[in-house]
């Protein structure tokens, strides 16, 4: 970003400046894929690179207490590593001058700001499956690693956040208000969004026969991940959605964005298929990853949370088109759409799958 009046940062430069002691040099530049936070990476004119983010208030409601979880996870997670129980590295919170870990502007905003993981980059989708393995035992490590962290010292960032019961239902309300006139337009993706509601019943059986609630990471998507130049899976980002969940939301996601070839938003649709190479490579490296974590019943059920997360994804995609595009970031008005939709056909294709998948998980 130059400094030019149009700069979106102009309001905000100053104070960013004095809170963090960062020169009036400072250079920002848009950072990552992520559809929900404003994220920048910031290089200094000493050559210091951090990541400033700037917290999206309407979908993180109570923004204290997505700080306090960072916090809580970045603080557990230094300590693993420290006694050689977690072999990735830890995001580091950089905190204001005056030692907050983040800043409140008088707008509302809240910015905060991570130390930068030199020489890593993300992936939007996985090469070969050697990195899809890799990037399974890193977010399995995670979660093994924050089973130590005691209950109840995470909140509920954002309620029923992959809760497929309470999803339908908002994409039934999105169907029924059809705020933005699209309804007419998405039959088939509507349909689509009944089969998916197949699915519920075994889930809430699921619920009923004691499926662990952890501490989890909840966007598990490949490109939460930094790989460094080599090629290996270096550190797990994007924390702000850790919180009580269950094993199957993190497998689910990282099925969703590793199996198919191609990017969520991929319209080229023949492309959009389960690659089993990939899924055996997935299933291995969580396996693993998780050591003694993982329960029979969570394992018996790693292609159902690969269904439903890929399901309720679509349904969160589709619900927000026919709401008018007001929780992703989109760059043109079909592109929830077409995230919709390519999340459907993978929803179609595990469907299809499912039996074969579920037996190339390994016995653990
Ligand atoms: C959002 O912020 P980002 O892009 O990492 C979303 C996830 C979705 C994902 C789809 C808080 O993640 O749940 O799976 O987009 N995060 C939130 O790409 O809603
Ligand atoms: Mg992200």
């Amino acid at each position: 970003m130059d400094d030019s009046r149009d700069d979106p940062l102009q309001a905000v430069r100053g104070a960013l400046a004095v809170a963090w002691g960062l020169s009036p040099r400072a250079q920002f530049s848009p950072l990552g894929n992520g559809l929900i936070n404003r994220t920048l990476l910031m290089r200094d004119e000493d050559g210091r690179q951090r990541v400033l983010q700037c917290l999206n208030a309407n979908v993180f409601p109570d923004p204290a207490m997505v700080m306090r979880n960072c916090r809580a996870v970045t603080s557990h997670l230094g300590r693993e590593r420290a006694a050689g129980r977690y072999a990735y590295s830890v995001l580091e919170l950089v905190p204001t001058l005056a030692g907050e870990s983040a800043l409140v502007l008088p707008d509302g905003t809240w910015w905060r700001m991570y130390d930068h993981v030199p020489d890593t980059h993300t992936c939007d989708a996985a090469d070969d499956p050697a990195m899809t393995r890799a990037a399974a035992r890193a977010f399995a490590a995670f979660a093994a690693a924050l089973a130590g962290l005691p209950a109840g010292s995470i909140g509920e960032v954002i309620p029923e956040f992959h809760d497929p019961v309470s999803r339908f239902r908002s994409y039934q309300t999105a169907r029924q208000a059809d705020r933005a006139g699209r309804v007419a337009e998405c039959v088939a993706e509507c349909e689509s969004a009944d089969r998916f509601a197949g699915l519920l019943p075994q889930w809430q059986a699921l619920i009923r026969r004691g499926l662990p609630s952890r501490i989890t990471h909840n966007d598990c998507k490949l490109n939460n991940l930094l790989f460094d130049d080599r090629g290996e899976a270096t550190c797990v980002v994007d924390l702000d959605t850790v919180m009580p969940g269950s094993l199957l939301f993190d497998f689910g996601d990282m099925a969703r964005t590793m199996l198919s070839p191609v990017p969520e938003d991929s319209v080229d649709l023949a492309e959009v298929r389960v690659r089993r190479d990939h899924f055996a490579a997935l299933a291995a490296g969580y396996v693993e990853g998780c050591g003694n974590l993982l329960t029979p019943l969570e394992r018996e059920h790693l292609v159902f949370g690969a269904r439903l997360v890929t399901g309720v994804i679509a349904l969160r995609f589709l619900a927000d088109h026919l709401d008018g595009d007001r929780y992703f970031r989109i760059t043109h008005p079909a592109h929830n759409l077409e995230r919709a939709r390519n999340q459907w056909a993978l929803f179609a294709a595990l469907d299809r799958d499912a039996g074969a998948l579920q037996s190339l998980v390994p016995a653990g």
